[in-house]
Formats: structure tokens, C-alpha cells, sequence
């Protein structure tokens, strides 16, 4: 079903702060930013930028008001691990798999993603207590 881990992402109360510890500190890339209203975020993916080289991505992740999906994560749980993301071919086939399979999706068509491309998510409460994201890249990735 899955191809790869695409991405690790951390919910974080200061985009800019948390890219300068990823960066400044740790060592990682700092390779696209942008917001996606429609997912309530202001994001960041960070990386090794080795060409060639199959590492999962970290994303940070900022609310862009209180009653987000990250703002009411922050607000529960605090900064730290707010998901899983696992990469996919084709996001309608991996979807339409495990609904069959009994694991229910949050929703009933792919919505638009970092950089163009396609997610999903299976709730924690279907996937061991961990959200669990489908990214299927867009066009160039
Ligand atoms: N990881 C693990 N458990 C989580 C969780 C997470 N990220 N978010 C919520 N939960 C748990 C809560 O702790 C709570 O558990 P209890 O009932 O045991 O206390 C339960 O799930 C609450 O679930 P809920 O009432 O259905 O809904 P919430 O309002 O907490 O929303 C969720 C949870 C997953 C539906 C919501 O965060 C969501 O829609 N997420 C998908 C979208 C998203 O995360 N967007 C931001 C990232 C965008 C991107 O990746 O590009």
C-alpha cells in the first residue's frame, strides 16, 4: 500500500522559531514553506537536501488560528509529534483499500496538500492512537 514515510510532522506554536532550532541546531534543510488555509497552517518541510537520497521529511506545523486541527492540538497536547505521513501512488486506490479494510478516513475525497499534493488522514482512534496522513506527491516530486 505505502511506498515510503514521507514526512514526520510536529505541531509547534512559532513557525519561525522552530525552523531556526531544525536548522540552526539539528542540522536539517530548510526546503518549502507555505501556508494552506484550507488545513488551517502556516508549514515548513525541512530535509537533508541530498539529491537522490530516500529520507522521510520533517514538517512543522503552525496553526493560523486557535480552532485549527493544530491550534486544538497545541491547546490538548502541547508541541510535539501531531502525526504520521505515509507516502502513496495513487491515493484513491490506498483509500478505497482500507476503507474495505474497516479503517475510517476523514474525508470522502483527497483534499490539496503541501506543494500540490493529495492527502487524507485515518483518525488516531483507527490507527493506534496515531493520525495518520496519505500523501500522494503532486506533479514534479
Ligand atoms: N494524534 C493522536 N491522537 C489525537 C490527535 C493526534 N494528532 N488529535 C486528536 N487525537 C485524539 C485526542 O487525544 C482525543 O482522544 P481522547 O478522546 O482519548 O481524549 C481524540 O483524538 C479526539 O478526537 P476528535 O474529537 O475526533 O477530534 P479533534 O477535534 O481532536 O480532531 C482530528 C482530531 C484528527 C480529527 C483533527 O486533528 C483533524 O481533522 N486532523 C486532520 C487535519 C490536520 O491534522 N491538519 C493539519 C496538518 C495539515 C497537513 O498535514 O498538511
Amino acid at each position: 500500500l505505502f511506498i515510503c514515510v514521507d514526512h514526520v510532522g510536529l505541531a509547534v506554536p512559532d513557525l519561525d522559531e522552530a525552523i531556526h532550532f531544525h536548522t540552526e541546531v539539528l542540522g536539517w534543510r530548510l526546503l518549502h514553506r507555505e501556508t494552506n488555509p484550507e488545513q488551517g497552517v502556516e508549514e515548513a518541510m525541512l530535509g537533508t537536501g541530498a539529491v537522490g537520497a530516500e529520507s522521510a521529511q520533517i514538517q512543522l506545523l503552525a496553526p493560523l488560528k486557535p480552532d485549527s486541527a493544530i491550534g486544538k492540538f497545541l491547546d490538548r497536547s502541547g508541541p510535539g509529534l501531531q502525526q504520521m505521513a505515509y507516502r502513496v501512488t495513487d491515493i484513491d486506490a490506498v483509500c478505497a483499500v482500507l476503507r474495505e479494510r474497516g479503517v475510517r478516513l476523514l474525508y470522502d475525497e483527497p483534499r490539496r496538500g503541501t506543494a500540490g499534493s493529495r492527502i487524507n488522514f485515518a483518525h488516531p482512534k483507527d490507527a493506534g492512537g496515531v493520525l495518520l496522513e496519505l500523501v500522494e506527491p503532486g506533479a514534479g516530486h
